[in-house]
């Protein structure tokens, strides 16, 4: 059994991905279910077979800790945990080949908080996957794509599993802004001197030197460019997937 968690920036699009991907594999004949952990997803655009708000409500924390939606989702993030023994029995009587996680949608409470790790380690670190998602519009910078990267090197330290690189909504990027993408993940000296033309003056210490420090973290930079609308790279996703565990072997379909 593979758990894939897609993790990445509010509005990365995990929750439209995570919907594609499923009705990808469905359609492939793929033995998959869908684990929503987001207590504050108010309509998922895909049904979750296992959903953390049967246990979690952010109204029902609203009221009974008299906080807002943001101190509602903090409190909710810390309770992710608590009911994992439950979760997990419930993951594992689908006897599914692979379990694919939908994040809270601000990456921060899943990733600095005790819980998303807990969460991780006990449903089996060994056959875990993170697809570190890319949010198009800021991988369209030099210096947004180089944060990005740094926010993905933080969640493989972070969490200490495989890892996927994945660059979503590529329907909204033309060809040259996505090629562009692409190569500047693929070449950190192109990605460099892209930086030096959006910052003439480049104060800072992102150097190339940097630059190849952040990539020896392991991050397979190879992005994967794909769509939930048109679902272009769902195959892609897959093959990516099965190459960590299984060297690229196929899965038998039923
Ligand atoms: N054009 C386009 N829009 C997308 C795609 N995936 C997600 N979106 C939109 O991006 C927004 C955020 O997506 P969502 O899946 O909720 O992101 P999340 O916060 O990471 O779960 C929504 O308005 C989606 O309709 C895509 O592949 N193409
Ligand atoms: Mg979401």
């Amino acid at each position: 059994m593979i758990n894939l968690y897609f993790i990445g920036s509010a509005g990365s699009g995990k929750s439209s991905l995570t919907g594609a991907f499923m009705g990808w594999m469905r359609h492939q004949g793929y033995d998959a279910i869908t684990v929503n952990l987001d207590p504050g997803i108010e309509k998922a655009p895909y049904v979750p077979d296992v959903d953390i708000r049967e246990w979690i409500k952010l109204r029902d924390i609203m009221r009974e800790y008299s906080v807002g939606p943001n101190g509602a989702q903090i409190i909710a993030a810390d309770m992710l945990a608590l009911n994992i023994n439950e979760m997990k029995e419930i993951i594992e009587s689908f006897e599914t080949e692979y379990v694919i996680f939908d994040t809270p949608g601000q990456m921060e409470l899943f990733v600095l908080r005790q819980s998303g790790k807990f969460l991780i380690d006990f449903l089996s670190a060994k056959q875990s996957i993170i697809g570190f998602l890319y949010d198009p519009i800021i991988s369209r910078t030099p210096s947004g794509l180089i944060t990005l990267m740094l926010q993905a090197a933080s969640v493989q330290v972070r969490f200490n599993v495989p890892f996927i690189s994945i660059l979503t909504k590529s329907d909204l990027l033309d060809d040259d802004e996505r090629e562009k993408i692409l190569s500047w993940g693929r070449d950190l000296m192109e990605l460099d001197s892209a930086l030096h033309n959006e910052f003439p003056a480049l104060r800072s210490q992102l150097n190339i030197e940097f630059l190849s420090a952040l990539r020896s973290f392991g991050a397979e930079q190879t992005l994967i460019p794909v769509s939930s609308t048109d679902g272009h790279g769902m195959e892609d996703i897959y093959n990516a997937a099965q190459q960590v565990y299984y060297g690229g072997e196929d899965l038998s379909k039923d």
